[in-house]
């Protein structure tokens, strides 16, 4: 546990230099929350009570922030998510790989947000999380459910972990700050 933490925070130093806003998204019950505390190293997670929705933010490090919510079923607040869409450098989408019955779900929320013009370009990793589970789905196959394979405009990259001991987070924040580099340095930032 303490090397992981360790990893997880020696791949976040790769993020030093830039100015990132991550949004951590995905159906209620993937995995999020816990996620944050990962990255946090145990320190507190702030949740601002926003209308209708909670919106939790970490910053791990110097110009870092990961900005987190719960989406699904919630037509009537998306326009409110437009102010943290147009700041995004990178999307973090989190999936219960064995919660299977959701997947349709998580995709239409998942196309939903690729949609929106704010987010168009934006680097994509997608956490097929709960690989410590019996009949957790391989991280491939989830992608597959998601559509990422036939997505266009868009870097993305699948990365099995377990968000309670903190397993695939490394790699998983090690791609994320390699893909917002390019993303930057593509639009000349
Ligand atoms: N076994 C297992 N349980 C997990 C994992 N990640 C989260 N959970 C559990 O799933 C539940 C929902 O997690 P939470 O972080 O609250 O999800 P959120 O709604 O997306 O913020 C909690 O009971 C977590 O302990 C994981 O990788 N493996
Ligand atoms: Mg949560």
């Amino acid at each position: 546990m303490g090397l992981l933490l360790s990893r997880i925070q020696d791949a976040l130093q790769s993020f030093y230099g830039m100015q990132a806003r991550i949004l951590l998204l995905g159906l209620d019950a993937a995995g999020k929350t816990t996620l944050l505390y990962r990255l946090k190293l145990n320190e507190t997670v702030v949740t601002i009570p926003t209308v209708g929705f909670n919106v939790e933010t970490v910053q791990p490090i110097n110009n870092v922030t990961f900005t987190m919510w719960d989406i699904g079923g919630q037509d009537r607040i998306r326009a409110l998510w437009s102010h943290y869409h147009a700041n995004a450098d990178g999307l973090v989408f989190m999936v219960d790989s064995v919660d299977s019955s959701r997947f349709a779900e998580a995709r239409y929320e998942l196309e939903a947000l690729l949609d929106s013009s704010l987010l168009q370009g934006v680097p994509l990793v997608l956490l097929a999380n709960k690989q410590d589970l019996p009949g957790a789905w391989p991280p491939m196959q989830v992608a597959e459910e998601m559509g990422l394979r036939k997505l266009q405009g868009f870097r993305w990259h699948v990365q099995g972990c377990c968000a309670v001991s903190g397993e695939g987070i490394p790699e998983a924040m090690l791609k994320l700050s390699e893909m917002v580099r390019k993303h930057h340095n593509a639009r000349g930032k």
